[in-house]
């Protein structure tokens, strides 16, 4: 200590030492006190005085600070803010390519502020304050700063905790933010963005296993998005501390965020998917039912399973296998006594139109006679703590290491490792514990190292994005391996871009009432948060549910877009005809509809690839204009075409269902009901509240046992008749490969218009698919005259049957016809 102690002598006064005293004043030396060192404080942009434009950016700064505004498309606006005018490099597992799609953008500078604009957006830079703000052309403030963007120095890591906060206005709704399990509209709460393995998860258990930091805000019935893509653990609040606040925060990286401009709630998540990308088409049979438990073993009572499908004459496409498949619960192992020949067994299964799925965790046992461990460990390829040891963490295999899947060489290496799954007939992967997971600590240390993709980083930077770029080396690998063949992948951790690799499914939820309606609530969100295929486990996870919750659970299911059973080990068996009869042949008729309805399932996954609209909508995004549907959080549609709404309740004999404005018709009976209104609709075990919109065109498959199992010979096509013209669309290709890529695919569109006494039906198509069948089989529904003549491009169809009971006209015609009229 003693010599620190500065001199006590007087230092004689000469030029040269007032020089130095001078500098002294500037510079901090380590053995003087530190004086004057300001506490560490949230820091707040000042007043912009520049601006500096490079292409489609723009740089704004206080002397100190730089705002970087990027115009990314008419009505995408990208915002990031540097503390110190240095920014991070750019790079985003959520955006791979970020493409400026906009060719005219103008900067305006006045007195009060900077202003850019596209054709329908402007972003206010106020002179006064920074604060940012967004409007649409006709100057209507959408997204207005209430605070400037600040940020607070983190001393123990370097970088920055980054804060942006907005005004909430008093009648503002929030959506969004991927599985969150709570009501649908966010208004005044907090959440954490925190990738979280949640065994039994509560309603309002936040956070959960999924980082989707993508809200949708709707004022006054106008829509806008906040994308803020960051991967730290990032908060948000929706007007929970401050009525009159919503703001984003992370706890490092930038405060760089998309504006997605709307007005409408459709276009902002169709926008949002133009940053991040849409999810590829999925091999069909993935979306018929499929069958899971953990676990299902050995052999014996896989194909028991199996053959008990085809025995009920219950559809089935798709069966799990869980951990125990493994020896040890080693990754790419088999358990040779439960499995003795797994080729075989798949094969097997296959003949009888079975799709192998099996589960495959991140975590690798340290085991030197184990081949991925032994591998891994030459290439070094696990991720290390801060001081280079391996990170080393207890899961199922027991002491475990983890690859580090933000590199890419690990990356490409894991995805080689599916080779002989894929050799033995395996069809699908399911990745679980990539939040990652781990007993007892629950997840990584922050100190674990991650390659980054070149771009370095910590746990804290990692921890949301891991499981995400688990899955996509995993979807990568098998798709290679495949041959380009579909693979089918399903995870339970992601960050928003997830949806370019894989189907997710909700978690570990309970066998109740409640965990039904919450399911119902969270498949809504994923959908508006970019990931459509989506759906919970079929009769919760862990718990019993009696046979009219599970019932109840395979009608909401059938309207998930990813439909899949599933349950814990110590719970009783759980296969749609373990609880007997009725229970039985309502699962039975449910999962045949589902099988009925797959043209139309797939055709919406078409329209949700190419355009990017959800597979399920909540009715907020059908009427956003509505007030109380911000409320409505039971009834969705699948698709756009057919209303759901899920019993939820036990005992329930009857219900309200809201419909949107136009006609509906009752899908068990054709009645038809205007909508704008709730109506009271019967709910006995056998039925679900089901309404298909006026107009539409429904095609339908015959029922089979599995999706293949026999040659389409003709399409039903329900129509149901409208005054008002609507639009359907029909996708058909071979449902196997990415030939749909270059064009192999036919895409159909009818419009459907009628007039008192006559309707048409038009056909348009695009696209080089041919499928084999040759007619369509017309079911018109709703005529509200009596049919007596048919023309069909120019001739007069006569073999035509009119049920005048259930005013339903049935007759056939080619799949080739361009206009068809009833009179
Ligand atoms: O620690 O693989 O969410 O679906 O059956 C539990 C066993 C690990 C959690 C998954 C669940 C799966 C189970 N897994």
């Amino acid at each position: 200590m003693e010599e620190n102690i500065p001199p006590i002598e007087p230092i004689p006064e000469s030029p040269a030492v007032k020089l130095i005293e001078e500098e002294e004043e500037i510079f901090q030396h380590v053995n003087n006190p530190v004086l004057g060192l300001k506490p560490i404080v949230k820091k707040y942009l000042g007043t912009p005085n520049s601006v500096i434009q490079k292409g489609n950016k723009f740089f704004f700064s206080d002397g100190e600070a730089t705002v970087e505004a990027t115009v990314v498309t008419d009505e995408i606006i990208r915002i990031r803010m540097a503390p110190h005018s240095v920014f991070l490099e750019e790079f985003s597992y959520a955006v791979p390519k970020l493409e400026s799609k906009v060719s005219v953008f103008n900067l305006y500078d006045d007195e009060l502020e900077y202003r850019i604009s596209t054709s329908t957006v402007n972003c206010h830079i106020s002179k006064k304050d920074f604060f940012i703000s967004f409007s649409d052309s006709q100057n209507h403030v959408t997204s207005a700063d209430a605070v400037p963007m600040h940020w607070e120095e983190n001393v123990q890591f370097g970088g920055y905790y980054v804060f942006g906060t907005k005004v909430c206005h008093p009648e503002e709704a929030f959506f969004g933010l991927g599985d969150k399990p709570t009501d649908l509209n966010l208004r005044g709460k907090r959440f954490v963005n925190w990738n979280t393995d949640a065994y039994s998860f509560a309603w309002n258990q936040d956070p959960i296993y999924r980082s989707i930091p993508f809200y949708i805000s709707l004022n006054e019935g106008i829509a806008h998005g906040i994308f803020f893509d960051n991967t730290f653990k990032a908060h948000f609040d929706f007007g929970a501390e401050d009525r009159g606040k919503t703001s984003f925060w992370a706890d490092g990286g930038e405060l760089q965020y998309y504006y997605i401009h709307g007005p409408n709630m459709m276009d902002v998540v169709k926008r949002y998917h133009l940053l991040t990308g849409t999810h590829p088409m999925p091999p069909l049979w993935a979306l018929g039912y499929h069958q899971c438990r953990w676990s299902y073993y050995p052999e014996s009572k896989v194909m028991k399973v199996a053959k008990g499908f085809r025995e009920n004459q219950i559809p089935c496409d798709g069966i799990y296998l869980d951990i125990d498949y493994m020896d040890g619960y080693r990754c790419f192992t088999w358990n040779r006594k439960y499995f003795p020949d797994p080729k075989k067994m798949i094969k097997e299964l296959a003949a009888d139109g079975f799709k192998t799925v099996v589960i495959i965790d991140p975590g690798i046992r340290v085991d030197d006679n184990y081949w991925v461990f032994k591998e891994g460990k030459e290439k070094r390829y696990f991720c290390r703590r801060c001081d280079d040891y391996f990170m080393e963490g207890h899961v199922w295999p027991g002491r475990c290491q983890f690859p580090d899947f933000t590199n890419p060489e690990v990356r490409e290496w894991w995805g080689t490792l599916f080779d002989e799954l894929v050799q033995l007939g395996v069809a699908g992967v399911w990745n679980d514990m990539n939040e990652p997971a781990v007993f007892g600590a629950g997840t990584f240390p922050d100190d674990v190292r991650h390659q980054y993709d070149g771009f370095r980083g910590s746990h804290r930077k990692a921890h949301n994005i891991y499981g995400m770029q688990m899955v996509r080396a995993t979807y990568e690998g098998m798709r290679k391996l495949m041959k380009n063949k579909r693979p089918f992948t399903i995870t339970r951790a992601g960050y928003s871009g997830v949806q370019r690799y894989t189907s997710v499914w909700t978690g570990d939820n309970v066998a109740s009432w409640e965990h039904l309606r919450l399911g119902n609530v969270q498949c809504q969100r994923l959908s508006m948060s970019g990931i459509p295929f989506c759906g919970t486990d079929i009769g919760g996870f862990s718990g019993e549910p009696d046979g009219e919750l599970f019932t109840r659970w395979i009608q909401m299911g059938t309207f998930s877009p990813f439909m899949r059973a599933h349950s814990a080990g110590d719970t009783k068996e759980r296969e749609p005809w373990s609880f007997g009869e009725p229970y039985t042949s309502i699962n039975r008729k449910f999962i045949e509809l589902r099988y009925r309805l797959i043209p139309y399932l797939y055709s919406t996954f078409w329209e949700h690839h190419r355009y990017g609209f959800p597979i399920l909508r909540p009715v907020v995004m059908q009427e956003q204009d509505e007030i109380n549907n911000q409320a409505r959080q039971d009834e969705f549609t699948y698709g756009d075409k057919i209303l759901v709404c899920p019993v939820m309740e036990p005992g329930q004999t009857s219900r309200k269902v809201y419909l949107p404005k136009g006609n509906w018709y009752y899908y068990w009976d054709n009645e038809m009901v205007e909508g704008a209104r709730e109506v009271e609709v019967a709910t006995p075990l056998e039925t679900i509240p089901i309404f298909v919109k006026a107009g539409s065109v429904i095609p339908e498959y015959p029922v089979m046992q599995y999706v293949g199992e026999k040659e389409i010979e003709e399409v039903k096509l329900n129509v149901y008749y409208s005054d008002i013209a609507a639009n359907s669309f029909f996708f058909e290709d071979y449902g196997e490969t990415f030939a749909y890529e270059q064009d192999i695919y036919s895409e159909k569109k009818f419009v459907v218009s009628g007039k008192p006494t006559s309707m048409t039906i038009q056909q348009t198509m695009e696209g080089l698919y041919t499928p084999r069948y040759e007619n369509y089989h017309f079911s018109v529904a709703g005529l509200p005259f009596k049919p007596t003549k048919i023309i069909a491009d120019g001739k007069e169809i006569t073999d035509f049957m009119y049920y005048s009971e259930q005013q339903v006209l049935e007759f056939r015609f080619t799949k080739n016809f361009k206009h068809i009229e009833v009179l």
